[in-house]
């Protein structure tokens, strides 16, 4: 598990992160009008961040499950376009992760080609090649020592899943059975989804509990309906961003589907 640490800064009262995975550039049905639309915002709101969670190209290769002939960039090209994408917003991505996408190509090569992008972006110390887990760190919190709040994030791309949303929830909410944290980011499914819940956590020092609240989110996907999910007959999801709201001075978190 990949850990990253962040501190944002004190000015910061409130943080929005909008999560971006599963566009899967190169795929036709890739809709990168609507992610330049969200690049865009986080490039012009200050308080706006992402994390990148994989599946960002298609990489369709030879031996691979999605049809090589269906893509509309090759591999090489989807890295270009996909690093032409982000420079504008590289300082506002706190995590870059891989998807399994991503990872045919680590597979059959050994290289990471999400790794070359985050160092290319000069930010290879927030990417992960597999489960992260984030310590936020940002404004004051207005009770007891003025210290930034600090929120602990965790994710990684997903898998399973299954055709049913029941079965992507249980998927989701299973990240809190690995590691404990306030707010659980996964995608893969293409189905927006959010959950709440609550875990009681030992304190040594006064032999009592705290509850802890946990949010899980799964995030949308860029792809619009069609090819092997029409064939499939899997249902269409709702393209939507989807994003969560953290207070700087108390914990505090708001999810958006
Ligand atoms: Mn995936």
């Amino acid at each position: 598990m990949k850990i990253i640490n962040i501190n944002l800064g004190k000015d910061l009262k409130e943080l929005r992160i909008i999560p971006i995975s599963d566009v899967h550039i190169g795929d036709k049905l890739s809709n990168l009008k609507m992610l330049k639309e969200v690049l865009e915002t986080i490039k012009n709101t200050p308080n706006v961040y992402t994390i990148l969670n994989g599946d960002l190209c298609n990489t369709a290769l030879k031996n691979s499950k999605s049809d090589v002939y269906a893509d509309e960039l090759s591999p090489m090209e989807q890295i270009n376009r996909l690093i032409e994408l982000l420079e504008p917003i590289k300082d506002k991505i706190l995590v870059i992760g891989t998807g399994n996408h991503e990872d045919r190509i680590t597979k059959d090569t050994s290289i990471d080609v999400i790794r070359l992008v985050a160092k290319q972006l000069g930010i290879e110390d927030r990417y992960a090649d597999n489960w992260w887990y984030l310590f936020l760190r940002f404004g004051e919190k207005t009770q007891g020592r003025k210290i930034p709040m600090c929120y602990q994030i965790t994710g990684y791309h997903g898998s399973g899943g299954g055709r049913k949303t029941g079965g992507k929830a249980n998927r989701l909410e299973e990240m809190s059975q690995v590691v404990i944290a306030d707010l659980y980011i996964m995608g893969h499914t293409h189905k927006p989804l959010s959950t709440k819940g609550a875990i009681y956590l030992p304190d040594y020092g006064n032999n009592s509990l705290n509850k802890k609240q946990m949010y899980y989110l799964m995030t949308n996907s860029f792809l619009e309906y069609g090819g092997y999910g029409e064939k499939l007959g899997f249902t269409p999801t709702d393209n939507t961003p989807t994003e969560a709201i953290l207070d700087g001075t108390k914990r505090k978190i708001k999810v958006i589907i």
